[in-house]
């Protein structure tokens, strides 16, 4: 009744004349109400024997969990993903064997293939090619609009495509979110891991569901195998419908590889590499590389200086199909033996090994999108 009679109040006009024949009475008195104090008794507490009992004792891991949420609650997650997934989440004993079975590798130095014309052959399969460029016609009005919007090469996109996951057939099958809080729970690199998983709960927020979130057991995802962070920061809509989905959209997965590579300094119209012809008299030592790269400085000591395609062509280096301008800034990478070969290499191939930095990767993809586009 009170509610009800303060809300017409509330709707009453204001312009409507108070009663004004209505005095306020005086203020009522405020009396101090005082309560005795007696002396209470003291009685002795009877002491019982305590049973023998002790909450049972919680894991590390389920310590870890309450840690987890909490940081998914101080950057703001939904409570309500929280609670979807963080109690239920399991650890990942294959995972975690899997990374460190991977750790003794990682200092490993990379290789670049030993030749590239049995590399060609042997992981660029003509299976690989025709599917490829299956991909590359059936899906060109989309994939014209990507270059236009991203100026990153189409086939480039198809050949990444093709080499992450074999064009969709294999995007890996690890709870993305059990896996990510096993690999920080086990610690090595906790706050890689912990940022990732993190980013897993915020593709929920914006309506990933879960059982979408699968991937490799370190927690490359959908069609593009990025990790959340990347997923969460560059997926991109490729066909215009508005909503960028990497898991279920191929269209989405190429506008996401392109906004990838641009934003790792693809250059628009500009290939990622070109065969040379190296004339015998080359100075080798004259061409090393002095630098020192913080990241994966085994695959840039592949690399020679960065020197223009003049520069080059003035010590005879020359390329022998496709041109690039005289001003680009260029490296050499050449591999020795019967089928020896050289590149010279663009920025546009950086970018793609900021994709994954491996030289093997880098040209497998670079070889397989030439083969693609039938360049
Ligand atoms: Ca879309």
């Amino acid at each position: 009744m009170l509610a009800v009679t303060s809300a017409m109040a509330l709707a009453t006009p204001s312009a409507q004349p108070r009663p004004s024949a209505i005095v306020a009475g005086p203020a009522p008195v405020q009396v101090a109400q005082l309560t005795p104090v007696y002396p209470q008794p003291v009685y002795p507490q009877p002491v019982y024997p305590q049973p023998a009992y002790a909450p049972p004792p919680q894991s590390a891991w389920d310590g870890y969990k309450v840690r987890l949420a909490a940081l998914a609650r101080q950057q703001g997650v939904r409570e309500a993903t929280i609670q979807a997934v963080v109690p239920y989440l399991r650890l990942n004993q294959r995972a975690m064997d899997l990374d460190r079975a991977q750790r003794p590798t990682s200092t490993r130095t990379d290789y670049a293939p030993a030749s590239f014309g049995p590399y060609l052959t042997r992981h660029i399969t003509s299976s690989l090619i025709s599917r490829g460029q299956a991909r590359y016609s059936s899906h060109w009005a989309n994939l014209s609009r990507i270059q236009a919007m991203y100026g990153v090469d189409p086939a480039v996109i198809i050949a990444i495509y093709g080499k992450e996951t074999s064009y969709g057939a294999v995007t890996g099958s690890f709870d993305l979110l059990d896996a990510l809080a096993s690999l920080a729970y086990e610690g090595r690199r906790r706050q890689m891991f912990e940022d990732e998983f993190l980013a897993a709960l915020k593709l929920m927020d914006q309506g990933v569901q879960r059982w979408q979130l699968k991937g490799s057991y370190a927690g490359a995802t959908g069609y593009p195998q990025f990790m959340p962070t990347v997923a969460l920061r560059l997926r991109a809509d490729g066909d215009a419908d508005g909503y960028a989905d990497i898991w279920r959209n191929e269209d989405d997965a190429f506008a996401s590889i392109a906004n990838y590579l641009r934003n790792a300094g693809w250059k628009r119209d500009m290939p990622w590499g070109v065969p040379v012809a190296i004339p015998g008299t080359l100075n080798r030592a004259a061409v090393q590389s002095r630098l020192n790269p913080p990241r994966c400085p085994n695959v840039y000591r592949r690399h020679s200086r960065w020197l223009t395609v003049a520069q080059w062509r003035s010590m005879g280096v020359m390329p022998t199909g496709r041109t690039l301008p005289d001003t680009e800034l260029v490296a050499l990478m050449e591999t020795p033996g019967a089928y020896a070969q050289g590149y010279l290499l663009t920025g546009n191939y950086r970018a793609i090994l900021d994709y994954n930095c491996s030289n093997y990767y880098a040209m497998g993809v670079g070889l397989l999108a030439n083969a693609i586009a039938r360049r």
